[in-house]
C-alpha cells in the first residue's frame, strides 16, 4: 500500500505508517473520534478530489459534473433517509462551518440565540466568546444543574421566555446523557423560536435508534460525520424542506467554494454502511461498553460526572482522585491511552487545566471490543493513573496495552 508515496515521500509515507501503529498499538478513547472502514478509506483518496463542483447537483458553475452530480445525490439521500430528513446539505466541510452556515441561514449578526455553555458541554460554536458565533451573535448560555450536572428544563423554558431568544440550540459535546429533543421543540413551540440541534457526538446513536432523533420535527440539525457515525472528517446539515433554500445559499455562495467530492463520495459510503443492520448492533456495543466502563471506574472509586452515562461518552472528574484534567491526559497517553482533558460542571480550573477527562467507546467498538474488554480497559486506566510519578510502571503499561490490542487489529 501507498506504494508511491513511499517511493516520492518517503518521510510523510512512514508518518502515516507511524500513526497507523499510534492507532492500532494504544487505546484511543477520544470520544469524537472513530476508524473509518477499508470502504471509506477508499473512497476518500479517490478521483473526485481532482474536480471543481461549486454549486449543487444540476445546477453547477463548472462543466463536467456529470458524475459528481451521482456521488452527490447518492449521499443527499442516503443521509435524508438514515435521519428521516426533508432536506440535506452533504457539503460543509467539517462542524465548525456547518454550524455557521446554520445561523447564517437563520440570524441575522446580533440576533439573540441561547446554548449551552462550553464548560458544562457545549461546543466552542455554540457561542462562546472568542469564536465566531459568540462574536457575530448575541449568544446567551444556559447551563446544567450543581447537584446532578443535568440539564433542567423547566429552568431552561423559563430562562428562553425570559431571554426572547430568536434560536435554540441543544445537542452537545461532552454530555453523557440523552437529551429530551422533544421537551427542546415544546420550548421552541412556546417561545416562538428557531428550534435547532448540533448532534455531532451522538450522530450516529440517533440514526440508528440508539438516542432520540430530533431531525423530523426540528427546523434544523447539523451533524458532523466523523464521530458515533463511523464516516470520514466531515459534516451535513439537515432542515425542513422551509429551510432548504437558506440552508443551501449559506454553505454556498454564503461560505465555501468547491465542496470536497471525494470526502461525500466517502460520506455516501459511510451512509450505507449506517442504513444496514450491522450499524445498530455497532451502536447498540458502543452504548453497552460505556455503561461498563463507567460502572467498572465507579467501581475503581473515581467520580463520574452525572455518575455514569446513557450514550459513548464518559466524563471523570479525576481531581477527586487528585490529579488534574490535564496531567491525567499526559499520564494515560505514557500508557498509551488516549483520552482528552476536559471541562466539568462548575469548574474550578481552567480549560488548560481542568478537573476531568473526557473519554468513550466509539474506536474501541470499531475494533471489536465488548463489556469483556472495557473490564480490561478500566483496570488499565486506573493502573495508569495510579503511576503518575512512576515513568517506568507506565512504560510497562504501554507494553501490556500494545499485547492487548494485538487482538483488535483493525486496519491489517
Ligand atoms: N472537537 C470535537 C470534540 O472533540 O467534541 C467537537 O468539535
Amino acid at each position: 500500500m501507498f506504494a508511491n508515496l513511499k517511493n516520492f515521500d518517503s518521510v510523510i509515507h512512514d508518518l502515516i505508517l507511524a500513526e497507523k501503529e499510534r492507532q492500532m498499538s494504544g487505546l484511543e478513547l477520544i470520544p469524537s473520534e472513530n476508524l473509518v472502514s477499508p470502504a471509506v478509506m477508499e473512497a476518500l483518496a479517490s478521483y473526485p478530489v481532482n474536480k471543481y463542483a461549486e454549486g449543487y447537483p444540476g445546477h453547477r458553475y463548472y462543466g463536467g459534473n456529470e458524475v459528481i452530480d451521482q456521488i452527490e445525490q447518492l449521499a443527499i439521500d442516503r443521509a435524508k433517509e438514515l435521519f428521516g430528513a426533508e432536506h440535506v446539505n452533504v457539503q460543509p466541510n467539517s462542524g465548525s462551518p456547518a454550524n455557521m452556515a446554520m445561523y447564517q441561514a437563520l440570524l441575522k449578526v446580533g440576533d439573540k440565540a441561547m446554548g449551552l455553555k462550553l464548560t458544562e458541554g457545549g461546543h466552542l460554536t455554540h457561542g462562546h466568546k472568542v469564536n465566531f458565533s459568540g462574536k457575530l451573535y448575541n449568544f446567551v448560555q444556559y447551563g446544567v444543574e450543581k447537584e446532578t450536572e443535568l440539564l433542567d428544563y423547566d429552568k431552561i423554558r423559563k430562562q428562553v421566555l425570559e431571554e426572547k431568544p430568536k434560536l435554540l440550540l441543544s445537542g452537545y459535546t461532552a454530555y453523557p446523557r440523552s437529551i429530551d429533543f422533544k421537551e427542546f421543540r415544546n420550548i421552541c413551540d412556546e417561545a416562538g423560536c428557531f428550534c435547532v440541534a448540533d448532534i455531532s457526538h451522538i450522530g450516529g446513536l440517533c440514526a440508528s435508534g440508539l438516542h432520540e432523533n430530533p431531525v423530523p420535527y426540528f427546523d434544523v440539525v447539523t451533524t458532523t460525520t466523523h464521530k458515533t457515525l463511523r464516516g470520514p472528517r466531515s459534516a451535513i446539515i439537515m432542515c425542513k424542506e422551509e429551510f432548504a433554500n437558506k440552508i443551501d445559499k449559506a454553505v454556498f455562495p454564503g461560505l465555501q467554494g468547491g465542496p470536497h467530492e471525494h470526502i461525500i463520495a466517502a460520506k455516501a459510503v459511510a451512509f450505507k454502511e449506517a442504513l444496514e443492520s450491522d450499524f445498530k448492533k455497532y451502536s447498540e456495543q458502543v452504548v453497552k461498553n460505556a455503561k461498563v466502563l463507567a460502572s467498572e471506574l465507579m467501581n475503581f472509586g473515581y467520580r463520574l460526572v452525572t455518575n455514569g452515562t446513557d450514550n459513548h461518552l464518559i466524563l471523570v472528574d479525576v481531581r477527586k482522585s487528585g490529579i488534574s484534567g490535564s496531567e491525567a491526559e499526559s499520564v494515560l497517553e505514557k500508557a498509551g491511552i488516549y483520552c482528552n482533558k476536559n471541562t466539568i460542571p462548575y469548574e474550578t480550573g481552567s480549560p488548560w487545566d481542568p478537573s476531568g477527562i473526557r473519554i468513550g467507546t466509539p474506536v474501541l467498538t470499531t475494533r471489536g471490543m465488548k463489556e469483556n474488554e472495557m473490564k480490561i480497559v478500566a483496570s488499565f486506566i486506573n493502573s495508569a493513573l495510579n503511576s503518575k510519578n512512576d515513568e517506568t510502571k507506565l512504560s510497562k503499561i504501554k507494553n501490556d496495552v500494545k499485547e492487548f490490542c494485538k487482538d483488535y487489529i483493525f486496519y491489517k
